[in-house]
């Protein structure tokens, strides 16, 4: 195997240790219950990547175990992925833009982008109608907003907003070239490990990939059952995600049950999303996950990395191996053009650009009403 040729790494671990980590974790997941957190220890796999001049049988060997985690609960943290120090400096930026008056941050305010970009204000998203309690910056790839595009979800295309007097445009640059060369890297174990060339999915994203990303503060809540964002599923193929080091919250639906995903130093947290579901009919699970800050005091600080397709990329259904064998208890007739969150009502759609439109659309009303108020998306998504 070749072509292990993005950023460094550092650690890897023993192919029996981290086998024997992963299952042990993965029974101790179904007795988990969701207040079972601790900081720096979590219920979930912990993946390190291996150096680039690993054995081939040992990246073959990660990306199997990588799979099996993928299939069985797609959510796992990675470590020595090369992209701590970048992303220390997102988060440090992130904490003084957070700090300044709302009049300011207001300055770029995301309901003057037509293409959701920008910075919304506590109190203006919602999930599945209900409001979530963070503040953000959204952030996408650079292009220019074009109201009369032939179809609707190339509106998602646009401007970025940056806070003016701050190194947050270098800093998010920065970090989303190491995590495009990351995801990539990513994306080739997953397809090694379903039995595809190494390069399967190269062409899903090729130059022009629909990355997002955002930088979130949630304030506490105490003892409040207000979700900071709540059950939801990603729109895309990975996501990851960067987690100060200091207030947990984030939870995974595994079999029903919530599992907490507390930080670890130096770790993303890595899941899977609709697209990569839909496209190995439900071998690899888009597993629906929320957040709750429950400190009484400090607020939380995260940034979502979301590694999606072109937007005019439609998914082709894979035929995976006979090889690759279904684990997960009861689920051989799931219906993997949905996913469970919105209480199972969450459509799939096959097309990554009307996929994405659908949850910017169901989650900012008033984006759609102010500048949206022309496209009718009961039509739009009738299927
Ligand atoms: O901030 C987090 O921990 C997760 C956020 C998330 O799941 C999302 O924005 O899709
Ligand atoms: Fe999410």
């Amino acid at each position: 195997m070749s072509g292990w040729t993005s950023s460094p790494v550092i650690k890897t671990v023993s192919r029996a240790s981290q086998r024997s980590r992963q299952i042990g974790d993965a029974r101790a997941m179904t007795r988990a219950s969701a207040s079972s957190s601790s900081r720096g220890s979590s219920k979930l796999p912990v993946f390190r990547l291996p150096k680039l001049d690993a054995s081939e049988a040992e990246h073959r060997s990660f990306a199997r175990n990588l799979v099996r985690t993928c299939h069985e609960i797609g959510f796992f943290y990675l470590c020595d992925h090369g992209v701590e120090l970048s992303a220390e400096g997102v988060l440090a930026s992130s904490k003084e833009f957070f700090a300044r008056s709302l009049e300011k941050k207001l300055e770029i305010s995301y309901l003057n982008s037509p293409s959701f970009r920008g910075y919304m204000n506590l109190g203006c998203e919602n999930t599945a109608g209900v409001t979530d309690r963070r503040e953000q910056i959204e952030f996408g790839v650079e292009g220019i907003y074009d109201r009369d595009a032939a179809v609707f979800y190339d509106r998602l295309i646009g401007p970025n907003q940056f806070p003016s007097e701050s190194t947050l445009r270098e800093e998010v640059n920065e970090f989303q070239r190491r995590m495009d060369a990351l995801s990539r890297r990513v994306m080739s174990y997953i397809a090694l490990g379903l039995g595809l060339e190494q390069d399967y999915f190269e062409s899903t994203f090729g130059d022009a990939p629909n990355v997002q990303m955002k930088i979130c503060r949630y304030p506490p809540t105490g003892s409040s059952v207000e979700f900071g964002v709540g059950e939801h599923s990603d729109t895309g193929y990975l996501s990851l995600l960067v987690q100060d080091n200091e207030v947990g919250g984030l939870q995974v639906k595994v079999n029903d049950i919530w599992i907490d995903a507390p930080p670890i130093a130096g770790s993303l947290v890595v899941n899977l999303g609709e697209m990569i579901q839909l496209c190995t009919r439900g071998y690899l699970l888009a597993t629906p996950h929320r957040v709750r800050n429950t400190d009484t005091s400090r607020s939380r600080y995260s940034i979502p990395y979301f590694w999606n397709p072109r937007l005019d990329y439609s998914v082709k259904l894979i035929d995976l191996p006979d090889e690759l064998v279904w684990r997960r208890p009861s689920e051989t007739e799931r219906n993997f053009r949905a996913t469970d969150s919105h209480e199972g009502r969450n459509q799939v759609y096959e097309c990554y650009g009307a996929n994405a439109f659908k949850s910017y659309a169901r989650s900012h009303p008033k984006v759609m009403e102010v500048h949206h108020s022309d496209l009718n998306l009961e039509d739009l998504f009738s299927s």
